[in-house]
């Protein structure tokens, strides 16, 4: 089995420091979070970025400016953003991919989203990924169901979204899949043998899937941007407590964590 890669999503779009007060949102708050994830054994930072309000944003500048602050902090993998806050437009959703960060979130297909709709049409997915290829920007393909990964498979057999890729499968989100377990055997045996996956369990969901994830050779992303709480009623102290406990966890299954390093060659970040 591979090393377990650890993803932190710190900050999301729709969480607010209301639900939690320990939600970083300013550069110098994610600095600050990215840098105790990575401590605890995180390699990637999911990076959505906030306004002076604490409001969504896909600001260039912003995410400009919480990149750098990281990277003086830490070496982690960021991973920006391109699914944004439900209803931002799919031109601010791609400006950053500007910035050639590492990584970017690609969504593959459109999905309730609360009360709203989470909308990534076919062309709008297909140009996201295309802007992904040519600035050299490694995607990690998000779905949170069944048809979505159906639909992700043949855009890998397309060629427009690399072969072998990187999944992410996002579980509970209350209108896709939910994180039982045998949704995410279905979703594991679904992908081609060389695609590699992380696996987010949202909510109630976020412990049981990442256990799952580590015992069956995926992935495990975890982050106050999926889940605010540390068990039923209780909040998370921080981002970083939700990562040590994943990395507590491999330790007691015996699943090794990747080093930043590890997780490069491993998601072929040096090969782009
Ligand atoms: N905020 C969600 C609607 C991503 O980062 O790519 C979408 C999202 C996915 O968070
Ligand atoms: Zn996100």
């Amino acid at each position: 089995m591979q090393k377990l890669i650890i993803t932190c999503a710190i900050t999301g779009a729709e969480t607010t420091k209301e639900q939690n007060p320990a939600l970083p949102t300013t550069p110098d708050e994610q600095a600050e979070a990215a840098h105790e994830c990575w401590k605890a054994g995180a390699s990637i930072i999911h990076l959505h970025v906030r306004d002076d309000q604490g409001k969504a944003s896909q600001s260039v500048d912003r995410f400009k400016e919480s990149i750098e602050k990281i990277r003086k902090k830490c070496p982690v993998i960021v991973q920006i953003s391109t699914g944004g806050a439900v209803g931002e437009s799919i031109e601010n959703r791609a400006a950053p991919l500007g910035l050639r960060p590492e990584m970017a979130s690609l969504n593959t297909g459109s999905i309730n989203f609360g009360d709203e709709v989470f909308l990534n049409l076919p062309k709008d997915v297909e140009g996201l990924a295309l802007k992904m290829k040519q600035y050299k920007v490694r995607p990690e393909i998000e779905v949170y169901d069944y048809g979505m990964l159906e639909y992700s498979l043949k855009l890998m057999k397309k060629g427009i979204i690399p072969n072998p890729s990187h999944f992410q499968f996002v579980l509970g989100t209350g209108h896709g899949i939910s994180g039982e377990s045998r949704n995410l055997c279905h979703m594991a045996d679904l992908l081609p043998e060389d695609c590699s996956w992380t696996a987010a369990g949202v909510g109630r969901y976020q412990l049981p899937v990442a256990a799952q994830a580590i015992v069956m050779g995926g992935h495990v992303r975890v982050g106050l941007e999926d889940n605010v709480y540390w068990s039923k009623g209780v909040l998370a102290k921080s981002n970083a407590q939700l990562v040590q406990r994943v990395s507590e966890l491999a330790a007691t299954l015996q699943r090794p964590v990747a080093t930043v390093d590890e997780a490069r060659e491993m998601l072929c970040l040096n090969s782009k």
